[in-house]
Parts: C-alpha cells; sequence; structure tokens
C-alpha cells in the first residue's frame, strides 16, 4: 500500500527546496568573508579536477570509463553523453526526509534562504562543474533564486542571480535546460496550468515567462515542463477535458513567446505517472504523444525521459526512451534510476551497467540527443554527508553511462543483434511484405496469399539468443 500523504511529504523534503532550520556552518578560517556573497575561499579545496585516469586507476576521484575526447562510433565522449548537473539536488538537497531533518551541513549554507546565499551557492556550482569538467546544468526558478512577495520581487531576485551566473558561466558553460518550479508553493496545490483557479494560472503564466526569458539570457539550450501537479487527486471533482485544454493553450502560449523573445531552444515535457498527484496527465511517453497529436503540439515539443519516471509508468526507461525515439520525440534524458525494492521516485544515480547499456543503445541509435543531454536529476543518499560525496555521486553516475555507451557501440559493431533483429522480419522482405508495408494490401489480397499458402511456417523468436548477445558486451 502506498501512502500518499506520505509521498507527498517526502517528494516535498527530498526536491531539496525546504531549507534547514538549524544555521549551517561557515569555516572559521574565513572570518568575516563567510557573509554575504563575498565569501573568497575555494568551494570544494580538497577535490581536485576530476581526470580520466583508466580502469587501472584506484583513485576514486577519477573517470575509469569516461573519457571526454575519446572517439567512440564517430564522435566524442562528451558529445555523446552532454552531462549536466541538476541544481535542485547538487545544491539544495539536504537529506531530510519525512522522519528526520536534514543531515547535511555543507560549509558554504548559512542557514538562510537570502539572495545572498543564492550568490554563493551559484559560486558553489560552477567551481563544482569546473572541477568535474562538464558543460552544461540545469535549474528550476526557485532553487536558484528565492521567492519574493510580489511577482516584481521574484523576479528582481532571480535577475540578481543569473547576472552572477551568466559572469560565472564565461564561454564554456551553459543551462542545458532551465524550467519554472510550478509545484511547490501553496498557489499551485490545484496544478499550474490546470488549476481550477484562473489566478493561478496567469501567475505559472508569468513564471514561465520569466524563466523561459533567463534561460534564454544564459544560453540555455531548452526548456522543460515537468507538470508536477498538473494532474489530479480524484476525478469527482476534476473536470478533466477542461484541465487539459487549458494545459494546451498554456504550451502553445508558451511556443508563442517562445518564438516572440527569438528563444531557439527545445520546448521539452518531462512525463511522469504520479507524485506528487495521484494522476498526472503526462503519464508516460505514449500518453504525452497523443497529447500532443491531440492539441497539435508536435514539431514545438519533445519529451524529456526520465528512467525513474519510466519505472514508476511500469516501463523499463527503453520502452519510453524507444518510445519516444521511433516518434522523434527523445530530447533529452533525465539520468537517474529507482530502487528495486521501493515504488517511488528516489532519484539515485544510475550505476546499472546493463540499463546504462539500454540507455545508450537508444541515444546511439538516435544520433546523440544534442541539443538535449543527459541531466544528473540524482541525488545524494541520506546518509551521504561529506562534501566528496556530491563528486563520487557523479563521478559513479558519468562512469557507468560511459560503460554503457562503450558497451552499446561494442554492440552495434559486432552487428549480431542487428543481424537477428534482420532474420526476426525478414519474411516481410518478401514481395507480399513489401506490399504490406507500402499500405497496398488489401484483406482480400492477404486471405488470397492466406489461402494459398496454408498453415504459415512461425521461426524461433530467438529471445534467449538475444540475451546472450546482449549480456557478453556487458
Ligand atoms: C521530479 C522531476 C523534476 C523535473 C524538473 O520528479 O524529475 O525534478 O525534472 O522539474
Ligand atoms: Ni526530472
Ligand atoms: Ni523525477
Amino acid at each position: 500500500m502506498r501512502s500518499w500523504g506520505g509521498f507527498l511529504f517526502l517528494l516535498f523534503l527530498n526536491l531539496g527546496f525546504s531549507i534547514a532550520s538549524d544555521a549551517q556552518s561557515c569555516p572559521a578560517n574565513l572570518e568575516a568573508k563567510c557573509d554575504g556573497d563575498s565569501w573568497e575561499g575555494e568551494f570544494f579545496p580538497e577535490i581536485p579536477k576530476i581526470k580520466y585516469e583508466g580502469l587501472k586507476s584506484t583513485n576514486p576521484l577519477s573517470y575509469k570509463w569516461y573519457n571526454a575526447d575519446e572517439e567512440i562510433l564517430g564522435k566524442k565522449m562528451k558529445d555523446w553523453l552532454r552531462f549536466s548537473v541538476a541544481f535542485w539536488h547538487t545544491f539544495r538537497g539536504t537529506g531530510a526526509d519525512p522522519f528526520g531533518a536534514p543531515t547535511k551541513q555543507w560549509p558554504w549554507e548559512d542557514g538562510t534562504n537570502s539572495v545572498a546565499m543564492a550568490k554563493r551557492r551559484m559560486r558553489a556550482n560552477f567551481e563544482f562543474i569546473d572541477k568535474l569538467g562538464v558543460d552544461t546544468w540545469c535549474f528550476h526558478d526557485r532553487d536558484i533564486a528565492p521567492d519574493g512577495k510580489t511577482i516584481a520581487e521574484s523576479n528582481a531576485n532571480l535577475d540578481e542571480v543569473v547576472e552572477l551566473a551568466k559572469e560565472l558561466q564565461g564561454t564554456r558553460i551553459k543551462p542545458l535546460w532551465g524550467t519554472a518550479q510550478l509545484f511547490m508553493h501553496p498557489r499551485y496545490m490545484h496544478g499550474a496550468a490546470t488549476s481550477s483557479e484562473v489566478g493561478v494560472y496567469a501567475y505559472a503564466a508569468a513564471q514561465v515567462k520569466k524563466a523561459m526569458e533567463v534561460t534564454h539570457y544564459l544560453g540555455g539550450e531548452n526548456f522543460v515542463f515537468w507538470g508536477g501537479r498538473e494532474g489530479y487527486q480524484t476525478l469527482l471533482n476534476t473536470d478533466m477535458q477542461r484541465e487539459l485544454d487549458h494545459l494546451a493553450r498554456f504550451l502553445q502560449a508558451a511556443v508563442e513567446h517562445k518564438k516572440k523573445i527569438g528563444f531557439n531552444g527545445t520546448l521539452l515535457i518531462e512525463p511522469k505517472p504520479q507524485e506528487p498527484t495521484k494522476h498526472q496527465y503526462d503519464w508516460d511517453a505514449a500518453t504525452s504523444f497523443a497529447f500532443l497529436q491531440k492539441y497539435d503540439l508536435v514539431g514545438e515539443f519533445k519529451l524529456n525521459i526520465e528512467c525513474n519516471h519510466a519505472t514508476l509508468s511500469g516501463h523499463s526507461c527503453y520502452h519510453e526512451l524507444e518510445t519516444a525515439r521511433i516518434n522523434g520525440l527523445l530530447g533529452n534524458i533525465d539520468a537517474n534510476t529507482g530502487d528495486p525494492q521501493i515504488g517511488w521516485d528516489t532519484d539515485q544515480f544510475l550505476t546499472d551497467v546493463g540499463e546504462a547499456t539500454l540507455v545508450m543503445l537508444s541515444v546511439i541509435k538516435n544520433d546523440g540527443l544534442a541539443p538535449g543531454g543527459f541531466n544528473f536529476d540524482a541525488k545524494l543518499r541520506r546518509e551521504s554527508t561529506d562534501v566528496e560525496d556530491i563528486f563520487l555521486a557523479h563521478i559513479s553516475g558519468m562512469d557507468t553511462l560511459a560503460r554503457g555507451l562503450r558497451n552499446a557501440a561494442k554492440l552495434i559493431e559486432a552487428g549480431s543483434l542487428e543481424e537477428l533483429l534482420r532474420k526476426r522480419y525478414q519474411s516481410f522482405d518478401s514481395e507480399i511484405g513489401a506490399l504490406i508495408e507500402a499500405g497496398k494490401a488489401d484483406f482480400a489480397t492477404l486471405e488470397k496469399k492466406a489461402m494459398e499458402w496454408g498453415e504459415p511456417s512461425v521461426a524461433s523468436g530467438k529471445q534467449e539468443l538475444a540475451e546472450m548477445i546482449f549480456q557478453s558486451a556487458l
């Protein structure tokens, strides 16, 4: 049995937007330089730049599989993978859960949610990104800058932090994507674009407008819509048709605004079946595709597939990726995984090599994800409380996907799976098969053939062989 109350509370705490009430530390050796955003020390003085050292290395602060500039199937590893740091988990995650207070006491936090604190955190973010050696980051408007009392005040807070982010990004770093956080504030309790309150709908529009503008200003390459509260708790009080119409119009307005401001980034819908609502409208890739088709939004949106969301909807990540890919909708991946024994969005770093290999098979077939990439929508475990753990978690997530890429390339180069697949469908390479695939075989033609052929011969599906081939690449 799932306890939804527990889920909501868990989500609230685990998304990392709750601020520790206990004042956190600021190292004494920085003296007065600890206040405001005037922190002048290094945030990660013990951590060097992370480098590729290969499998022989025993240094945990090194890459064993991820060699950014190495070419695999004609593309550099960094271009296949396009790794990105999720600001909310990495810098706002506190380790709090429904049963306990925050466990993480990052030395740079002062326990406040001030703009000055937001700016100092931003400095930590860019030092982290630089040491990890990745090129992109992802953010929600409200996790990088505090909410104000009015929209104008919130926008001003955001502008101040974004200005610093712009400076710290330099020429190499940019957002993989930005998004508006439309699920935490109580005003969004009935949803944002699907709220029953028109005032909330307008407020959400104002927030998305601004978030899109700052993403554009920072050179962001995509903009995400995750409908955390776009759904329902009970259909008895919900006009589903009206809510879906509102959501579609909201997304249409986002397209219009994107064009108006000259933002060329891809708009992405991130499916998730539930949590925090009992039922989210963007349940999975197929449901989202149907929605986009119904409202004539195909061509304007792609999908951001999150592996943990895939398993929540009863699919594998590979299924969701392939559903998106074959429909031309694979835009980005929120790289994480769930726990096989836990039924909610645990947002763990993906460390399963088999799963990573399947993920990379899809990505290779998609010829990469650009302008999307892999966003580590993943958090440290509650019990991981050393600053170093933030690095270790990302390194292991990056190495796992890099290993998956190498394995997937091996499989593709060996060609045996491809050959198995080709053979399995070869009866459709016949004259009548070609007619069927060209849409020219009517039922009368097929009936005539079936009668002529009699009982068809049916070959083995070779499932065990397929699995054997797959295993041999891991
Ligand atoms: C929550 C989502 C969220 C989106 C961005 O489950 O994964 O973090 O990626 O709003
Ligand atoms: Ni996500
Ligand atoms: Ni998620």
